[in-house]
């Protein structure tokens, strides 16, 4: 009963702090400038995009004065174009407010405060009854974008395209960087009942609920959570063996297997071949071909139930204009795909 929204809205979100690299959030930009709207307007969407989210204008409590000398971590350098307008200079000037470590938790103040505005954002536009379009920025980001389907879908089900897991925990994360981390946090396990992000994110998802495609490079600990929670996974190694069309019909069967869920797709471009999106922070070889990519994304078009959709990780800052552009252009036809451009 569950219809193809008419509408979707664009969530930009150009947010770096979940990792290391600057850069990541100039993606959202870039991809409405290669012409995302006229390209989902031209299949039939109605489109809403007014701007960027401003995270800028995000008030999160710096340390109080007695922790300003302790662990304040290296910031991500900011750069400011020279004649940048005077919200560009705020920003800048309030990414650089003091964020220091929790554990090892990097920028956990930022990171929280944006995730919580992702969440309310995506929530209010699911709620509306329309598709989410949530274009990223780095993968932290995904603590807003399910939590805010899961507010209007209690029982959507995930389905996770990415090379890594994302199911570190602030525990385990060796990194520190929070883009390793949304998955744990919306399961609710063992060691995400932390602040900043406990007065507001709620474990909202089952280990049932979740599905993922594409990892290879798992760190140890990941490992162990997905075997202790049961969590189904297919690596390369499952679509080498069976197939993409085979592996994508085992993931909906584990997740959505009467087809009568709706569906929230979160696809990190690094789950791709290096060769097909350079243009990521953490590429990692041995990744899916162009029509691998896209079949995912056109199977779970075709199956009418999808609501909310993720494209992560694409960082215009990275490598030579060529593959910049080859990464943006990839970026727009898995969303053109996802909303249904192989079904018109
Ligand atoms: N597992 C590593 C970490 O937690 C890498 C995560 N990097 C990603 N995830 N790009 O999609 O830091
Ligand atoms: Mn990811
Ligand atoms: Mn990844
Ligand atoms: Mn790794």
């Amino acid at each position: 009963f569950l219809s193809k929204p008419a509408t979707v809205a664009i969530v930009g979100c150009p947010f770096s702090g979940g990792q290391g690299k600057a850069g990541v959030d100039l993606a959202p930009n870039a991809l409405v400038s290669a012409g995302l709207i006229d390209q989902l307007f031209n299949l039939g969407w109605e489109v809403h995009y007014e701007s960027e989210l401003h995270f800028s204008e995000i008030p999160y409590n710096p340390a109080p004065p007695h922790v300003l000398g302790a662990a304040i971590h290296e910031q991500v350098e900011v750069n400011v174009p020279v004649n940048s307008s005077p919200q560009a200079k705020k920003a800048t000037m309030i990414q650089k407010l003091p964020d220091p470590d929790i554990g090892k938790m990097k920028k956990p103040r930022l990171v929280s405060a944006v995730c919580e505005k992702v969440s309310k954002e995506v929530g209010e536009i699911a709620g509306k009854g329309w598709l989410p379009l949530t274009l990223g920025g780095d993968h932290s980001l995904a603590m807003g974008t399910v939590s805010g389907t899961k507010s209007k879908y209690p029982d959507a089900c995930l389905i996770w395209i990415d090379a890594h897991a994302d199911i570190n925990t602030p525990e385990t994360t060796d990194s520190g960087n929070l883009h390793g981390c949304p998955v744990s946090f919306l399961l609710g396990l063992t060691g995400t009942a932390v602040e900043p992000f406990s007065t507001w994110l709620k474990p909202c998802l089952k280990p049932s609920e979740l599905v993922y495609i594409g990892l290879r490079d798992i760190d140890a600990p990941e490992r162990a959570i997905l075997r202790e929670n049961g969590i189904k996974a297919f690596s390369m190694h499952e679509v080498d063996k069976y197939g993409i069309g085979k592996v994508v019909e085992m993931a909906l069967d584990h997740v959505n297997p009467k087809r009568d869920k709706p569906v929230h797709l979160s696809f990190d471009v690094d789950a791709l071949d290096p060769d097909v999106a350079p243009s990521t922070g953490t590429p990692v070889r041995g990744g899916l071909t162009f029509r691998e990519g896209h079949y995912i994304t056109e199977a779970i078009a075709e199956t009418g139930l999808l609501v909310s959709l993720d494209i992560m990780e694409v960082n215009p800052s990275l490598l030579d204009s060529s593959a910049v552009s080859q990464t943006i252009a990839v970026g727009c036809s898995l969303t053109r795909a996802a909303l249904g451009e192989t079904l018109l």
